[in-house]
């Protein structure tokens, strides 16, 4: 089909993203889920960082650090001659419980505050959720050295699957020992799953291939 004809049959918000895959710079939304504490916004801001040289948000040892989804538009990313422009969205961990005495008892939180981080986290739970409706494509981090059949990914990839979302599973932490990605791999495989250290960069560059290739 000629060039002009194919502009002519396009509402004018299509035209931007069809131009850009024609030359190879496709646009995707993609949201960064799983359960707290798993890695996301390490990820993210690796990624942030190696393609746009910024920040995304703070990380925690202490659960449901993220309570707002935060996002990054137009990071380019390039990997074997083809490009991505990427909106990237680090979302609030997924949980199916959130209850303030742990953040008292586990984390020696001031009661006031851990109640406050309570709520904010079950906030931040339903915006994760909404956000999925608004995204092309989805990076599921999972913590490798915990049990991969949760609740919470369970969940998540039943959502995504209903939804028909491409998803790339990184199977995250495994610079320490007792981690196993090979229970991830699985665990799921009807997915692809890689290995990385969000920490380290182990393997960054295996994860930025396979995003490429399921979100292009
Ligand atoms: N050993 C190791 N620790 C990691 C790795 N990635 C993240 N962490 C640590 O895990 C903890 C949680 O990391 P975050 O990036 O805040 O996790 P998150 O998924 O964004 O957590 P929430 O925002 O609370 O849902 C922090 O102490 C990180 O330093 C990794 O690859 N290896
Ligand atoms: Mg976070």
């Amino acid at each position: 089909m000629a060039i002009g004809q194919k502009l002519k049959q396009n509402a004018p918000g299509e035209i931007f993203s069809w131009i850009s895959q024609v030359f190879g710079k496709e646009q995707a939304k993609i949201g960064i889920y799983g359960p707290p504490n798993a890695g996301k916004t390490t990820l993210a801001n690796r990624i942030v960082r190696d393609w746009a040289g910024d920040v995304m948000g703070a990380a925690s040892e202490v659960p449901h650090e993220t309570r707002r989804a935060r996002r990054k538009a137009n990071i380019q990313m390039s990997q074997d001659g083809k490009g991505l422009t990427l909106d990237i969205v680090d979302t609030p961990g997924i949980a199916t419980k959130i209850d303030f005495n742990d953040f008292v008892e586990e984390h020696e939180m001031e009661e006031n505050d851990a109640k406050d981080r309570a709520k904010e986290a079950t906030e931040g739970v339903v915006e994760a959720i909404r956000w999925l409706d608004d995204v092309d494509g989805i990076i599921l981090v999972m913590d490798a050295t915990t049990d991969p059949f949760n609740q919470v990914n369970v969940t998540i990839l039943g959502n995504l699957e209903a939804r028909r979302l491409p998803v790339v599973i990184a199977a995250n932490k495994i610079d320490l020992p007792e981690s196993s990605p090979a229970t991830l791999k699985n665990a799921f495989p009807q997915h692809p799953v890689v290995p990385i250290s969000a920490i380290s960069g182990y393997n960054i560059d295996q994860l930025y291939e396979t995003m490429v290739e399921n979100f292009s």
